[in-house]
């Protein structure tokens, strides 16, 4: 029997993401993601000034401003012809992971362990420790209670399997509280080289505007020990518990294969901690930006189909026969790509990086699983956790290179016209800014986002978005709680108003 079944919204996050199931003999037949609301980004833009555009799109989140920043920043630098002193380059790395680390342990812990963790094990706490005894008698006294949704965000929920021993439940939510301490730590070390947290006022073309002192250096330092810790005793530990009381999962979620990395974290040598590439059903393929394009057939606009970002274009047509998503569809060479933690450990896995090779070896062995188990929900889960270490392990590094005194930032004169492109990663993937100017004022402007990649819809060859392409075939074993499938769309971390920008 054919079933529809709608998950809307589908995120714990802010914005307003939409997935249709055709379900069939307990599974995913078809799938559709549908991104519902207009933003108009690109459209703001047109005739401002350039300088204002790192600030203008870091608005356009708040758990990702940094990398908007960033790529708008890359945008402007690439049509002015300037480059960063060490200091900027440094400082910016330490702004962009303190803003990775915070994303991370917050998609996992409040966005995504609860689909896994059993929160009403608080229910059965015995011990002394004040804090689970507090989260206890209030979701007692929320139970006892007349509110409309008691003890809500944790509940309600989809019913279904969680994690059974209590130990590892009681332990993961004593996680889930710290880790909101951690994100407040993660922002305050984000703020001192920004000037503000989430959105940077410090970021401008050239470097940043904030000093380097021994003080601002210490302050750093520390806060990235205290993240480094947490990583390694609380986040990448619950991660391996969930894979172990999950294996199915390390099958379930299996996307379009093909997987799309810009790179990040620029070092001092012109490197990048984590490089960019493109794999293709598991193979290290050659990347050619002019091959990006975006498919509209889906979208409720009326923009034409196709289009190279440079000459891409924003027209809302919320009417459009057919449309079912106001995300345009990104394609690289006509294909759909999944970006994200797990397109940059793979495309530095497939580059030969020891350290990435031995942390994914080490997990893959340890959970008795293959290379090709990476391309799951566990995966993914387990992509971003290894990811946040390494990011977490480089910032203490940087924070060292730091020279106090030094310039962080260049000097530029803002030309008359010119075009630049800014590729980065956003915590949830591939991010490009592209940037054209003329007159001094921005003639177009197009953002093409990581949940724009992963969620988008059908294109016009009738190809599904990543997402889509995830949800078939998964398991759905009771359509009124359809947790398998909740948990496969966040394993990708979407985020919707970033998304629709
Ligand atoms: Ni609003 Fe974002 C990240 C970007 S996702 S969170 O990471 O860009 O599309
Ligand atoms: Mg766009």
């Amino acid at each position: 029997m054919r079933t529809t079944v709608e998950i809307d919204p589908i995120t714990r996050i802010e914005g307003h993401l939409a997935v249709r199931l055709e379900v069939d003999s307990g599974k995913v037949a078809q799938a559709f993601s549908s991104g519902e609301m207009f933003r108009g980004f690109e459209v703001i833009l047109r005739g401002r000034s350039p300088m204002d555009a790192q600030q203008i799109t870091q608005r356009i989140c708040g758990v990702c401003p940094i990398s908007h920043g960033l790529a708008s920043l890359g945008a402007q630098e690439e049509a002015y012809g300037i480059s960063l002193p060490p200091n900027g380059i440094l400082a910016r790395n330490l702004i962009l992971g303190t803003n990775y680390i915070q994303s991370h342990l917050v998609h996992f812990y409040q966005l995504s362990a609860l689909d896994f963790v059993d929160i009403t094990a608080v229910l059965q706490y015995k011990g002394s420790d004040p804090v689970l005894n507090n989260l206890k008698s209030w979701v007692k006294s929320q139970l006892d209670s007349t509110a409309i949704f008691p003890a809500a965000p944790f509940l309600p929920r989809y019913e279904g399997r969680y994690i059974e021993d209590p130990e590892i439940n009681i332990g993961a939510i004593r996680h889930y509280l710290e880790a909101l301490e951690m994100r407040a730590l993660a922002q305050e070390a984000l703020a001192v080289y920004g000037g503000k947290a989430p959105h940077a006022t410090a970021l401008v073309p050239g470097g940043i505007t904030e000093r380097i002192t021994a003080a601002n250096v210490a302050k750093v330092a520390s806060i990235v020990a205290r993240l480094q810790a947490f990583i390694e005793t609380a986040y990448l530990p619950d991660i391996m518990a969930v894979a172990e009381a999950f294996p199915d999962y390390a099958e379930i979620g299996k996307g379009c294969g093909n997987f799309l990395a810009y790179g990040v974290f620029p070092e001092i040598d012109g490197s990048r901690l984590l490089p960019g590439g493109r794999v293709e059903q598991g193979r290290m393929m050659d990347f050619d930006p002019d091959k990006i394009s975006e498919d509209t057939a889906s979208s409720k606009l009326s923009s034409p189909s196709g289009l190279h970002p440079y000459k891409g274009e924003t027209v809302p047509d919320p009417d459009k026969p057919g449309a079912y998503s106001w995300l345009k569809a990104p394609r690289y060479d006509g294909k759909p790509q999944e970006v994200g933690p797990l397109a940059r450990i793979l495309v530095a896995y497939l580059n030969g990086d020891t350290e990435v090779k031995g942390l994914v070896d080490g997990a893959l062995e340890a959970l008795s699983l293959p290379l090709t188990a990476l391309d799951s929900v566990l995966g993914r889960h387990a992509a971003r956790a290894l990811e946040c270490k390494i990011v977490a392990d480089r910032c203490a590094y940087w924070v060292g290179q730091l020279k106090a005194g030094e310039p962080a930032c260049t000097d530029f004169e803002l030309p008359a016209s010119g075009r630049g492109a800014g590729l980065t990663e956003a915590p949830r993937g591939a991010l490009g800014h592209w940037l054209e100017i003329e007159d001094y004022k921005i003639a177009n402007y197009q953002c093409v986002v990581p949940t724009t990649w992963n969620c988008s819809p059908r294109d016009a060859q009738g190809q599904p978005g990543p997402v889509e392409t995830a949800l078939e075939g998964t398991p759905v074993a009771d359509p009124k709680n359809p947790i398998e499938a909740a948990r496969v769309v966040r394993s990708f971390d979407p985020c919707l108003a970033c998304a629709v920008h």
